[in-house]
């Protein structure tokens, strides 16, 4: 039996910070990082069954061209994802009134529609990238045990290539869902290594009045290469929500609208007309 020290139950029996009880979520669940995206999306589903918020974790549930789907806001950062990712497989994988798991396990679809900057320069503003791989720089992940999910060779050679400093912890590196991949990819969309990082400046390399441990990470994060792969952009989530899906039993993908170039150093005229269209363009995709 978990405590309830550990698995932390509000009064009503709902999951601690996302106020949610197991009937409130779909087994598709779309993760914004914004709570105000929320309604963005959820504007265009025929019906709206369930609504809650608790701090910035923002969930409506509905239906969508006949199709059930849960809208969810995960606020800024992995340390969110850590809480949103654990109490969600809480509702559907452990029984809350007996505080066991349970023998069958259920596997969400999570499909995170996300804004984010480019890394290159022919990954312009206002585009989208699918990310096919999660780079975590953040260390979240690693408080688990993901030896079987992460990929080391990726990791080990980003290690080599920027001359990492370990004391920040090890990068890690988690793929997509292939399903996720094949049901969402197209032409419109780039694909590559989306970076995670655990802040918005220093850990991104954006220089305020503080200096950083490595001014020359982007740069060489820019022009990593793995096979086919290179790192197409950062953000703060992808990689924490690919590492406890894998070693949580689910399915994810991250979707990215492109507001910024951090290579050419522009942001985009209109940033939420780029989200607009890739909220229309992965609610298309779901519905078929
Ligand atoms: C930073 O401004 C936030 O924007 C990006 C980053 O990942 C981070 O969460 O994504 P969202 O727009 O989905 O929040």
């Amino acid at each position: 039996m978990i405590q309830s020290s550990e698995l932390i139950l509000n009064p009503d029996g709902s999951v601690y910070h996302l106020n949610l009880k197991p009937e409130h979520i779909a087994h598709d669940i779309i993760f914004v990082g914004d709570q105000n995206r929320v309604e963005k999306i959820t504007q265009f589903f025929d019906s709206i069954e369930f609504s809650t918020q608790k701090r910035e974790f923002k969930t409506q549930t509905g239906i969508f061209k006949g199709k059930r789907i849960t809208v969810m806001s995960t606020g800024i950062g992995p340390d969110n994802i850590d809480i949103v990712m654990n109490e969600l497989d809480a509702l559907v994988n452990i029984d809350l009134k007996t505080r066991q798991p349970k023998e069958n396990l259920t596997s969400l679809n999570i499909i995170r529609i996300g804004t984010s900057g480019s890394l290159q320069a022919d990954i312009p503003v206002d585009s989208f990238v699918l990310s096919k791989f999660g780079l975590g720089l953040d260390n979240m992940l690693r408080s688990y045990l993901i030896d079987e999910v992460s990929n080391i060779e990726i990791e080990d050679a980003f290690v080599k290539h920027t001359n990492w400093d370990l004391r920040k912890g090890k990068p890690y590196v988690i793929s997509c869902s292939s399903t996720l991949e094949k049901m969402i990819e197209s032409d419109k969309m780039h694909k590559g290594i989306t970076a995670t990082a655990g802040g918005f400046y220093g850990p991104q390399g954006r220089v305020l009045r503080l200096n950083i441990q490595d001014e020359k990470l982007n740069s060489k994060m820019d022009n990593f290469e793995f096979g086919d792969h290179q790192i197409t952009n950062l953000e703060m989530e992808t990689a924490a929500i690919y590492g406890l899906s894998a070693i949580l039993g689910h399915n994810a993908l991250s979707l990215n609208a492109i507001i910024a170039n951090r290579a050419s150093g522009t942001f985009s005229d209109d940033p939420y007309k780029a989200v607009d269209e890739l909220i229309a363009y992965t609610l298309d995709k779901l519905s078929k």
